[in-house]
Protein backbone atom coordinates (compact mmCIF):
# COMPACT_ATOMS: atom_id res chain seq x y z
CA UNK A 1 0.00 0.00 0.00
CA UNK A 2 1.51 3.18 -1.21
CA UNK A 3 -0.98 5.59 0.63
CA UNK A 4 -1.02 7.07 3.76
CA UNK A 5 -3.06 4.84 6.53
CA UNK A 6 -6.41 6.04 8.47
CA UNK A 7 -5.10 4.88 11.42
CA UNK A 8 -2.65 3.57 13.51
CA UNK A 9 -2.35 0.76 16.45
CA UNK A 10 -0.05 -0.47 18.47
CA UNK A 11 -0.60 -3.52 20.66
CA UNK A 12 -0.96 -6.26 19.02
CA UNK A 13 -2.10 -8.78 21.91
CA UNK A 14 -5.89 -10.26 21.89
CA UNK A 15 -7.28 -6.56 22.09
CA UNK A 16 -5.25 -4.76 19.78
CA UNK A 17 -5.35 -7.06 16.66
CA UNK A 18 -9.05 -7.27 17.11
CA UNK A 19 -9.85 -3.47 17.08
CA UNK A 20 -7.15 -3.41 14.26
CA UNK A 21 -9.17 -5.55 11.94
CA UNK A 22 -12.80 -4.30 13.37
CA UNK A 23 -11.61 -0.33 12.06
CA UNK A 24 -9.87 -1.93 8.47
CA UNK A 25 -13.27 -3.90 8.29
CA UNK A 26 -15.30 -0.82 8.62
CA UNK A 27 -13.48 0.99 5.38
CA UNK A 28 -9.95 2.69 7.01
CA UNK A 29 -6.43 1.00 6.27
CA UNK A 30 -4.86 0.60 9.35
CA UNK A 31 -0.87 0.44 10.45
CA UNK A 32 -0.17 -1.65 12.92
CA UNK A 33 3.13 -1.60 15.66
CA UNK A 34 3.79 -4.28 18.15
CA UNK A 35 6.93 -4.05 20.53
CA UNK A 36 7.47 -7.98 19.10
CA UNK A 37 7.95 -7.66 15.55
CA UNK A 38 6.75 -10.89 14.94
CA UNK A 39 3.65 -10.46 15.92
CA UNK A 40 3.19 -7.49 13.03
CA UNK A 41 4.08 -10.31 10.85
CA UNK A 42 2.12 -12.97 11.84
CA UNK A 43 -0.71 -10.99 11.67
CA UNK A 44 -0.14 -9.56 8.19
CA UNK A 45 0.61 -13.04 7.02
CA UNK A 46 -2.26 -14.58 8.29
CA UNK A 47 -5.73 -12.82 9.44
CA UNK A 48 -4.85 -9.61 7.58
CA UNK A 49 -3.33 -11.01 4.97
CA UNK A 50 -5.07 -9.07 1.51
CA UNK A 51 -6.62 -6.53 3.85
CA UNK A 52 -5.94 -2.60 3.86
CA UNK A 53 -3.06 -3.30 6.73
CA UNK A 54 0.50 -1.85 6.71
CA UNK A 55 2.41 -3.93 9.29
CA UNK A 56 5.45 -1.89 10.85
CA UNK A 57 8.53 -2.98 12.66
CA UNK A 58 9.48 0.74 14.42
CA UNK A 59 7.12 3.26 16.33
CA UNK A 60 8.45 5.91 13.35
CA UNK A 61 7.24 3.59 10.24
CA UNK A 62 3.90 3.54 11.83
CA UNK A 63 3.91 7.23 12.44
CA UNK A 64 5.48 7.57 8.68
CA UNK A 65 2.41 5.74 7.23
CA UNK A 66 -0.12 8.26 8.75
CA UNK A 67 -2.61 10.64 7.07
CA UNK A 68 -3.13 13.59 9.10
CA UNK A 69 -4.00 14.55 11.27
CA UNK A 70 -2.40 11.39 12.43
CA UNK A 71 -4.46 8.99 14.88
CA UNK A 72 -2.27 6.33 16.89
CA UNK A 73 -4.21 4.19 19.26
CA UNK A 74 -2.47 2.45 22.18
CA UNK A 75 -3.50 -1.24 23.15
CA UNK A 76 -0.92 -2.26 25.55
CA UNK A 77 -0.50 -3.01 29.04
CA UNK A 78 -1.71 -0.40 31.06
CA UNK A 79 0.71 1.66 33.53
CA UNK A 80 4.47 2.51 32.60
CA UNK A 81 4.05 0.91 28.88
CA UNK A 82 1.43 3.24 27.86
CA UNK A 83 3.84 6.39 29.65
CA UNK A 84 6.95 5.44 27.72
CA UNK A 85 4.90 5.14 24.16
CA UNK A 86 3.83 8.65 24.93
CA UNK A 87 7.34 9.70 25.40
CA UNK A 88 8.41 7.95 22.41
CA UNK A 89 5.26 9.15 20.21
CA UNK A 90 5.35 12.88 20.95
CA UNK A 91 8.78 14.08 19.17
CA UNK A 92 6.98 11.95 16.02
CA UNK A 93 3.72 13.76 15.91
CA UNK A 94 2.70 17.36 15.33
CA UNK A 95 0.17 19.51 16.65
CA UNK A 96 -3.35 18.28 15.85
CA UNK A 97 -2.76 14.78 16.04
CA UNK A 98 -4.34 12.03 18.19
CA UNK A 99 -2.69 9.69 21.09
CA UNK A 100 -5.24 7.17 22.35
CA UNK A 101 -5.34 4.80 24.77
CA UNK A 102 -7.77 2.01 24.80
CA UNK A 103 -6.30 -0.14 27.83
CA UNK A 104 -8.26 -0.20 31.36
CA UNK A 105 -6.44 2.76 32.82
CA UNK A 106 -7.35 4.35 36.31
CA UNK A 107 -8.98 7.51 35.00
CA UNK A 108 -6.12 9.66 37.45
CA UNK A 109 -3.11 8.58 34.56
CA UNK A 110 -5.61 9.89 32.07
CA UNK A 111 -6.06 13.01 33.64
CA UNK A 112 -2.67 13.34 34.07
CA UNK A 113 -1.74 12.65 30.72
CA UNK A 114 -4.25 14.54 28.72
CA UNK A 115 -2.67 17.90 30.71
CA UNK A 116 0.71 16.36 29.72
CA UNK A 117 -0.24 15.77 26.34
CA UNK A 118 -2.00 18.96 25.32
CA UNK A 119 1.07 20.42 26.66
CA UNK A 120 3.11 19.15 24.43
CA UNK A 121 0.72 20.70 21.38
CA UNK A 122 -1.02 17.57 20.67
CA UNK A 123 -4.51 15.72 21.66
CA UNK A 124 -5.28 13.12 23.94
CA UNK A 125 -7.99 10.58 23.91
CA UNK A 126 -8.47 7.67 26.89
CA UNK A 127 -11.02 5.57 26.01
CA UNK A 128 -12.78 2.69 27.38
CA UNK A 129 -13.01 0.00 25.52
CA UNK A 130 -15.75 -2.96 26.68
CA UNK A 131 -16.57 -6.42 25.39
CA UNK A 132 -13.45 -8.54 25.50
CA UNK A 133 -12.03 -9.87 22.26
CA UNK A 134 -15.49 -10.74 20.37
CA UNK A 135 -16.60 -6.87 21.23
CA UNK A 136 -12.87 -5.54 19.95
CA UNK A 137 -13.87 -7.46 16.90
CA UNK A 138 -17.19 -6.74 16.20
CA UNK A 139 -18.23 -3.83 18.20
CA UNK A 140 -17.32 -3.01 21.32
CA UNK A 141 -19.12 -0.49 23.89
CA UNK A 142 -16.49 2.78 23.68
CA UNK A 143 -16.01 5.38 26.16
CA UNK A 144 -14.26 8.09 25.24
CA UNK A 145 -12.63 11.23 27.12
CA UNK A 146 -9.63 13.20 27.07
CA UNK A 147 -9.20 16.66 24.75
CA UNK A 148 -12.26 17.66 23.43
CA UNK A 149 -10.60 18.97 20.17
CA UNK A 150 -10.01 15.02 19.44
CA UNK A 151 -13.64 13.99 18.94
CA UNK A 152 -14.71 15.30 16.07
CA UNK A 153 -11.28 13.42 14.59
CA UNK A 154 -11.53 10.19 16.07
CA UNK A 155 -15.47 9.97 16.02
CA UNK A 156 -15.90 8.72 12.69
CA UNK A 157 -14.17 5.82 13.11
CA UNK A 158 -14.94 5.07 17.19
CA UNK A 159 -18.39 5.44 15.93
CA UNK A 160 -17.76 2.72 12.87
CA UNK A 161 -16.31 0.60 14.93
CA UNK A 162 -18.64 0.37 18.03
CA UNK A 163 -21.45 -1.83 18.79
CA UNK A 164 -25.12 -0.68 17.53
CA UNK A 165 -28.39 -0.66 18.94
CA UNK A 166 -31.87 0.74 18.52
CA UNK A 167 -34.82 -0.74 16.48
CA UNK A 168 -32.81 -0.25 13.72
CA UNK A 169 -28.93 -1.27 15.02
CA UNK A 170 -27.99 2.22 13.94
CA UNK A 171 -27.26 4.15 17.46
CA UNK A 172 -23.14 3.72 18.21
CA UNK A 173 -22.56 2.74 21.84
CA UNK A 174 -19.71 5.06 21.79
CA UNK A 175 -20.75 9.03 22.77
CA UNK A 176 -18.18 11.71 24.30
CA UNK A 177 -17.99 11.70 27.26
CA UNK A 178 -16.24 14.59 29.39
CA UNK A 179 -12.89 15.69 29.87
CA UNK A 180 -9.43 14.11 30.78
CA UNK A 181 -10.19 10.60 32.86
CA UNK A 182 -13.79 11.32 32.13
CA UNK A 183 -13.84 8.21 29.81
CA UNK A 184 -11.58 6.15 31.84
CA UNK A 185 -13.91 6.84 35.07
CA UNK A 186 -16.73 5.36 33.82
CA UNK A 187 -15.55 2.42 32.10
CA UNK A 188 -14.49 2.10 35.89
CA UNK A 189 -18.15 2.34 36.97
CA UNK A 190 -18.77 -0.45 34.10
CA UNK A 191 -16.62 -2.84 35.36
CA UNK A 192 -17.55 -2.35 38.90
CA UNK A 193 -21.18 -3.02 37.93
CA UNK A 194 -20.12 -5.88 36.46
CA UNK A 195 -18.80 -6.81 39.53
CA UNK A 196 -21.72 -6.55 41.11
CA UNK A 197 -23.73 -8.11 38.29
CA UNK A 198 -21.73 -11.13 38.27
CA UNK A 199 -21.52 -11.76 41.90
CA UNK A 200 -25.34 -11.26 42.48
CA UNK A 201 -25.93 -13.64 39.23
CA UNK A 202 -23.38 -16.28 41.61
CA UNK A 203 -25.48 -15.88 44.64
CA UNK A 204 -28.67 -16.69 42.63
CA UNK A 205 -26.90 -20.01 41.49
CA UNK A 206 -26.03 -20.92 45.02
CA UNK A 207 -29.51 -20.28 46.50
CA UNK A 208 -30.94 -22.22 43.68
CA UNK A 209 -27.66 -24.74 43.22
CA UNK A 210 -26.79 -25.32 47.55
CA UNK A 211 -30.30 -24.03 48.46
CA UNK A 212 -33.15 -25.22 46.86
CA UNK A 213 -31.30 -28.47 45.00
CA UNK A 214 -31.57 -27.55 41.71
CA UNK A 215 -29.01 -29.78 39.18
CA UNK A 216 -27.42 -28.49 36.11
CA UNK A 217 -29.56 -28.74 33.46
CA UNK A 218 -32.64 -27.42 35.97
CA UNK A 219 -30.71 -23.79 36.36
CA UNK A 220 -30.01 -23.93 32.44
CA UNK A 221 -33.74 -23.88 31.93
CA UNK A 222 -34.16 -21.41 35.07
CA UNK A 223 -31.37 -18.81 33.46
CA UNK A 224 -32.62 -19.69 30.14
CA UNK A 225 -36.67 -17.87 31.44
CA UNK A 226 -35.25 -15.45 33.63
CA UNK A 227 -33.10 -14.27 30.11
CA UNK A 228 -36.33 -13.69 28.31
CA UNK A 229 -37.42 -11.32 31.03
CA UNK A 230 -36.36 -7.91 32.93
CA UNK A 231 -32.99 -9.83 33.69
CA UNK A 232 -32.20 -10.14 29.98
CA UNK A 233 -28.22 -9.45 29.87
CA UNK A 234 -25.26 -10.92 28.43
CA UNK A 235 -23.90 -12.20 31.54
CA UNK A 236 -27.69 -14.36 32.16
CA UNK A 237 -27.39 -15.10 28.95
CA UNK A 238 -23.62 -16.84 29.21
CA UNK A 239 -24.09 -17.97 32.72
CA UNK A 240 -27.00 -20.28 31.27
CA UNK A 241 -24.89 -21.50 28.33
CA UNK A 242 -22.04 -22.27 30.99
CA UNK A 243 -24.63 -24.83 32.73
CA UNK A 244 -24.58 -26.62 29.42
CA UNK A 245 -21.28 -27.40 28.99
CA UNK A 246 -20.21 -30.85 29.75
CA UNK A 247 -17.06 -33.04 29.85
CA UNK A 248 -18.00 -35.79 29.35
CA UNK A 249 -20.76 -36.82 31.58
CA UNK A 250 -20.09 -34.07 33.67
CA UNK A 251 -20.04 -30.66 33.52
CA UNK A 252 -17.64 -28.60 33.25
CA UNK A 253 -18.66 -25.82 35.92
CA UNK A 254 -18.87 -28.06 38.82
CA UNK A 255 -15.25 -29.14 38.23
CA UNK A 256 -13.62 -25.02 38.15
CA UNK A 257 -11.74 -24.23 41.35
CA UNK A 258 -13.84 -22.17 43.08
CA UNK A 259 -11.16 -19.21 43.65
CA UNK A 260 -11.96 -15.94 41.55
CA UNK A 261 -9.05 -13.55 40.04
CA UNK A 262 -9.23 -9.97 39.91
CA UNK A 263 -7.40 -7.68 37.52
CA UNK A 264 -8.32 -4.38 40.03
CA UNK A 265 -10.91 -1.98 38.60
CA UNK A 266 -13.58 -3.54 40.68
CA UNK A 267 -11.35 -2.11 43.89
CA UNK A 268 -10.23 1.06 41.85
CA UNK A 269 -14.05 2.06 42.03
CA UNK A 270 -14.55 0.51 45.32
CA UNK A 271 -11.40 2.94 46.53
CA UNK A 272 -12.83 5.84 44.79
CA UNK A 273 -16.23 5.54 45.89
CA UNK A 274 -14.59 5.56 49.36
CA UNK A 275 -12.26 8.67 48.83
CA UNK A 276 -15.87 10.72 47.31
CA UNK A 277 -17.79 9.11 50.32
CA UNK A 278 -20.54 7.80 48.42
CA UNK A 279 -22.19 4.11 49.31
CA UNK A 280 -20.87 1.82 46.48
CA UNK A 281 -21.48 -1.32 48.36
CA UNK A 282 -22.14 -3.54 45.79
CA UNK A 283 -19.13 -3.54 44.23
CA UNK A 284 -17.17 -3.48 47.21
CA UNK A 285 -19.25 -6.48 49.05
CA UNK A 286 -18.24 -8.00 45.14
CA UNK A 287 -14.38 -7.35 45.44
CA UNK A 288 -14.36 -9.17 49.30
CA UNK A 289 -16.28 -12.31 48.12
CA UNK A 290 -13.60 -12.70 45.54
CA UNK A 291 -10.87 -11.92 48.08
CA UNK A 292 -12.39 -14.44 50.16
CA UNK A 293 -12.76 -17.21 47.60
CA UNK A 294 -9.14 -16.85 46.93
CA UNK A 295 -8.21 -18.09 50.47
CA UNK A 296 -9.13 -21.59 49.94
CA UNK A 297 -6.95 -23.59 51.97
CA UNK A 298 -8.38 -21.12 54.77
CA UNK A 299 -11.89 -21.47 54.01
CA UNK A 300 -11.19 -25.46 53.77
CA UNK A 301 -9.29 -25.58 57.39
CA UNK A 302 -12.51 -23.37 58.41
CA UNK A 303 -14.72 -25.64 57.21
CA UNK A 304 -13.68 -28.60 59.50
CA UNK A 305 -14.10 -26.46 62.23
CA UNK A 306 -16.90 -23.79 62.17
CA UNK A 307 -20.51 -25.23 62.10
CA UNK A 308 -23.50 -23.26 60.09
CA UNK A 309 -27.02 -24.47 60.65
CA UNK A 310 -28.17 -27.74 61.39
CA UNK A 311 -31.72 -27.43 60.56
CA UNK A 312 -31.99 -28.39 57.10
CA UNK A 313 -35.07 -27.88 54.83
CA UNK A 314 -36.63 -29.59 51.82
CA UNK A 315 -39.27 -28.16 49.61
CA UNK A 316 -41.98 -29.53 47.73
CA UNK A 317 -41.89 -28.94 43.87
CA UNK A 318 -44.39 -25.90 43.86
CA UNK A 319 -42.49 -24.58 47.16
CA UNK A 320 -39.17 -24.29 44.52
CA UNK A 321 -41.16 -23.01 41.86
CA UNK A 322 -42.12 -20.28 44.25
CA UNK A 323 -38.24 -19.74 45.67
CA UNK A 324 -36.69 -19.78 42.12
CA UNK A 325 -39.23 -16.65 41.16
CA UNK A 326 -38.74 -15.13 44.55
CA UNK A 327 -35.15 -15.61 44.04
CA UNK A 328 -35.13 -13.71 40.30
CA UNK A 329 -36.89 -11.06 42.28
CA UNK A 330 -33.89 -10.26 44.66
CA UNK A 331 -31.66 -10.65 42.05
CA UNK A 332 -33.67 -7.78 40.07
CA UNK A 333 -34.72 -5.78 43.14
CA UNK A 334 -30.54 -6.16 44.14
CA UNK A 335 -29.52 -5.35 40.71
CA UNK A 336 -31.27 -1.79 41.03
CA UNK A 337 -29.58 -1.10 43.87
CA UNK A 338 -26.18 -1.89 41.91
CA UNK A 339 -26.95 0.48 38.97
CA UNK A 340 -28.38 3.30 41.53
CA UNK A 341 -25.16 2.68 43.31
CA UNK A 342 -22.75 3.45 40.08
CA UNK A 343 -24.51 6.22 38.63
CA UNK A 344 -24.29 8.22 42.45
CA UNK A 345 -20.72 7.52 41.94
CA UNK A 346 -20.39 8.80 39.25
CA UNK A 347 -22.50 12.13 39.83
CA UNK A 348 -20.18 12.30 42.93
CA UNK A 349 -17.51 11.87 40.59
CA UNK A 350 -18.40 14.35 37.73
CA UNK A 351 -19.20 16.94 40.51
CA UNK A 352 -15.55 16.50 41.86
CA UNK A 353 -13.37 16.88 38.83
CA UNK A 354 -16.08 19.11 37.36
CA UNK A 355 -17.28 16.70 34.21
CA UNK A 356 -20.43 17.56 32.44
CA UNK A 357 -21.28 14.15 32.27
CA UNK A 358 -24.54 12.91 30.60
CA UNK A 359 -26.34 9.93 32.31
CA UNK A 360 -28.68 9.10 29.92
CA UNK A 361 -25.67 8.90 27.41
CA UNK A 362 -23.46 6.49 30.04
CA UNK A 363 -26.55 4.17 30.04
CA UNK A 364 -26.51 4.18 26.33
CA UNK A 365 -22.90 3.46 25.58
CA UNK A 366 -23.64 0.07 27.97
CA UNK A 367 -26.50 -0.98 26.31
CA UNK A 368 -24.82 -2.69 23.37
CA UNK A 369 -21.18 -4.39 23.10
CA UNK A 370 -19.88 -4.44 26.55
CA UNK A 371 -20.44 -6.62 29.54
CA UNK A 372 -23.13 -5.49 31.09
CA UNK A 373 -25.38 -5.31 28.27
CA UNK A 374 -29.11 -5.96 28.69
CA UNK A 375 -32.33 -4.51 28.03
CA UNK A 376 -32.67 -3.15 31.49
CA UNK A 377 -30.29 -0.36 30.46
CA UNK A 378 -33.06 1.64 28.05
CA UNK A 379 -34.48 2.04 31.19
CA UNK A 380 -32.05 4.07 32.89
CA UNK A 381 -31.66 6.08 29.57
CA UNK A 382 -35.16 6.88 29.84
CA UNK A 383 -34.77 7.48 33.48
CA UNK A 384 -31.92 10.14 32.98
CA UNK A 385 -33.63 11.34 29.76
CA UNK A 386 -36.65 12.58 31.48
CA UNK A 387 -34.43 14.04 34.23
CA UNK A 388 -30.61 14.69 33.92
CA UNK A 389 -30.56 15.36 37.72
CA UNK A 390 -31.92 12.33 38.90
CA UNK A 391 -30.77 11.86 41.97
CA UNK A 392 -31.25 8.17 42.41
CA UNK A 393 -32.03 5.48 40.18
CA UNK A 394 -34.59 3.93 42.97
CA UNK A 395 -36.60 7.70 43.26
CA UNK A 396 -37.48 7.32 39.67
CA UNK A 397 -41.15 5.92 39.37
CA UNK A 398 -40.42 2.56 37.15
CA UNK A 399 -37.65 1.41 39.16
CA UNK A 400 -39.52 2.34 43.01
CA UNK A 401 -41.93 0.46 41.67
CA UNK A 402 -39.91 -2.76 40.37
CA UNK A 403 -38.51 -2.31 43.80
CA UNK A 404 -41.73 -2.74 45.70
CA UNK A 405 -42.69 -5.14 43.96
CA UNK A 406 -40.17 -7.38 44.79
CA UNK A 407 -39.06 -6.30 47.78
CA UNK A 408 -40.98 -9.12 49.95
CA UNK A 409 -39.70 -11.67 48.13
CA UNK A 410 -35.81 -10.26 48.04
CA UNK A 411 -36.20 -9.87 52.29
CA UNK A 412 -37.17 -13.52 52.30
CA UNK A 413 -34.24 -15.06 50.29
CA UNK A 414 -31.98 -13.03 52.19
CA UNK A 415 -34.24 -14.74 55.80
CA UNK A 416 -33.74 -18.10 53.64
CA UNK A 417 -30.15 -17.83 53.03
CA UNK A 418 -29.09 -16.81 56.38
CA UNK A 419 -31.12 -20.30 57.86
CA UNK A 420 -29.49 -22.02 55.60
CA UNK A 421 -25.77 -20.56 56.20
CA UNK A 422 -25.47 -19.53 52.28
CA UNK A 423 -23.67 -16.42 51.79
CA UNK A 424 -24.99 -13.43 50.12
CA UNK A 425 -23.39 -11.09 50.45
CA UNK A 426 -24.68 -9.14 47.59
CA UNK A 427 -28.14 -9.69 47.94
CA UNK A 428 -28.05 -8.27 51.57
CA UNK A 429 -25.69 -5.59 51.16
CA UNK A 430 -28.18 -4.28 48.76
CA UNK A 431 -30.69 -4.69 50.46
CA UNK A 432 -29.17 -3.14 53.37
CA UNK A 433 -28.43 -0.21 51.57
CA UNK A 434 -32.57 0.12 50.17
CA UNK A 435 -33.13 0.02 53.89
CA UNK A 436 -31.15 2.85 55.05
CA UNK A 437 -31.56 4.69 51.91
CA UNK A 438 -35.36 4.74 52.42
CA UNK A 439 -35.25 5.21 56.50
CA UNK A 440 -35.33 8.94 57.25
CA UNK A 441 -33.76 7.85 60.50
CA UNK A 442 -30.93 6.10 61.50
CA UNK A 443 -29.02 4.96 64.78
CA UNK A 444 -26.54 7.34 63.64
CA UNK A 445 -27.65 10.02 66.97
CA UNK A 446 -25.92 7.36 69.08
CA UNK A 447 -23.06 7.14 66.90
CA UNK A 448 -22.57 10.90 66.80
CA UNK A 449 -22.87 10.90 70.97
CA UNK A 450 -20.37 8.21 71.30
CA UNK A 451 -18.17 10.52 69.24
CA UNK A 452 -18.34 13.48 71.36
CA UNK A 453 -18.65 11.41 74.56
CA UNK A 454 -14.90 9.75 73.53
CA UNK A 455 -13.60 12.21 71.09
CA UNK A 456 -15.44 15.97 71.79
CA UNK A 457 -16.04 15.21 68.56
CA UNK A 458 -19.43 17.75 68.88
CA UNK A 459 -22.92 16.67 67.66
CA UNK A 460 -25.72 18.59 65.69
CA UNK A 461 -29.28 18.70 67.14
CA UNK A 462 -32.90 17.49 65.80
CA UNK A 463 -34.70 20.19 67.99
CA UNK A 464 -32.65 23.47 67.63
CA UNK A 465 -29.38 24.90 64.90
CA UNK A 466 -25.85 24.88 66.37
CA UNK A 467 -23.16 22.45 66.71
CA UNK A 468 -22.75 20.89 70.13
CA UNK A 469 -20.87 18.93 72.98
CA UNK A 470 -21.50 17.46 75.94
CA UNK A 471 -19.77 16.37 79.24
CA UNK A 472 -21.33 12.62 78.59
CA UNK A 473 -19.09 11.57 81.87
CA UNK A 474 -20.75 14.28 84.26
CA UNK A 475 -23.87 13.63 82.84
CA UNK A 476 -24.35 10.03 82.95
CA UNK A 477 -26.17 8.14 85.76
CA UNK A 478 -23.61 6.03 87.67
CA UNK A 479 -23.63 2.07 87.05
CA UNK A 480 -24.94 0.20 90.30
CA UNK A 481 -21.71 -0.86 91.86
P1 LIG B 1 -2.32 -7.08 27.51
O1 LIG B 1 -2.92 -6.21 28.55
O2 LIG B 1 -1.99 -8.48 27.86
O3 LIG B 1 -0.98 -6.36 26.97
C1 LIG B 1 -0.19 -6.98 26.00
C2 LIG B 1 0.27 -5.97 24.97
O4 LIG B 1 1.00 -4.91 25.58
C3 LIG B 1 1.22 -6.62 23.98
O5 LIG B 1 1.00 -6.06 22.72
C4 LIG B 1 2.56 -6.23 24.56
O6 LIG B 1 3.61 -6.29 23.62
C5 LIG B 1 2.28 -4.82 24.94
N1 LIG B 1 3.28 -4.23 25.84
C6 LIG B 1 3.60 -4.52 27.11
BR1 LIG B 1 2.86 -5.88 28.09
N2 LIG B 1 4.57 -3.74 27.60
C7 LIG B 1 4.87 -2.91 26.60
C8 LIG B 1 5.81 -1.86 26.47
N3 LIG B 1 6.58 -1.51 27.51
N4 LIG B 1 5.90 -1.23 25.29
C9 LIG B 1 5.12 -1.58 24.27
N5 LIG B 1 4.19 -2.57 24.32
C10 LIG B 1 4.08 -3.22 25.47
O7 LIG B 1 -3.22 -7.09 26.17
P2 LIG B 1 -4.81 -7.11 25.98
O8 LIG B 1 -5.44 -8.16 26.81
O9 LIG B 1 -5.02 -7.13 24.50
O10 LIG B 1 -5.28 -5.72 26.56
C11 LIG B 1 -4.83 -4.47 26.03
C12 LIG B 1 -5.41 -3.37 26.91
O11 LIG B 1 -6.84 -3.42 26.80
C13 LIG B 1 -5.10 -3.52 28.39
O12 LIG B 1 -4.97 -2.27 28.99
C14 LIG B 1 -6.32 -4.23 28.94
O13 LIG B 1 -6.51 -3.98 30.31
C15 LIG B 1 -7.42 -3.60 28.09
N6 LIG B 1 -8.62 -4.41 27.94
C16 LIG B 1 -8.55 -5.76 27.84
C17 LIG B 1 -9.72 -6.50 27.68
C18 LIG B 1 -9.67 -8.00 27.52
O14 LIG B 1 -10.75 -8.61 27.50
N7 LIG B 1 -8.48 -8.60 27.38
C19 LIG B 1 -10.95 -5.85 27.62
C20 LIG B 1 -10.99 -4.46 27.71
C21 LIG B 1 -9.82 -3.74 27.87
P3 LIG B 1 4.48 -7.65 23.45
O15 LIG B 1 3.68 -8.50 22.51
O16 LIG B 1 5.75 -7.19 22.90
O17 LIG B 1 4.60 -8.27 24.82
Amino acid sequence: MSEKCDFGLIGLAVMGENLALNVESRGYSVAVFNRTTEKVDDLINGRAAGKKFVGCHSIEELVDNLASPKKVMLMVKAGPAVDALIEQLIPLLSPGDVIIDGGNTHYADTERRTKYVEEKGLLFVGTGVSGGEEGALKGPSMMPGGSEAAWPIVKPIFQAIAAKVGPNDDIPCCEWVGPRGAGHYVKMVHNGIEYGDMQLICEAYQMLSAGLGLSNDEIYEVFDEWNRGELQSYLIEISRDIFSVKEGDDYLVDKILDVAGAKGTGKWMSQLALDLGVPSTLVTAAVYARTLSAVKEARTRASKVLEGPTASKTFSADERKQWVEKIREALYASKICSYAQGFVQLQAAAKEHDWPLNYGDCALLWRGGCIIRAKFLDRIKEAFDENPQLENLLLHPFFTTAVHGGQQAWRDVVVLATELGLPVPAFSTALAYYDSYRRERLPANLLQAQRDYFGAHTYQRVDKPGTFHTEWLELRRTPAE
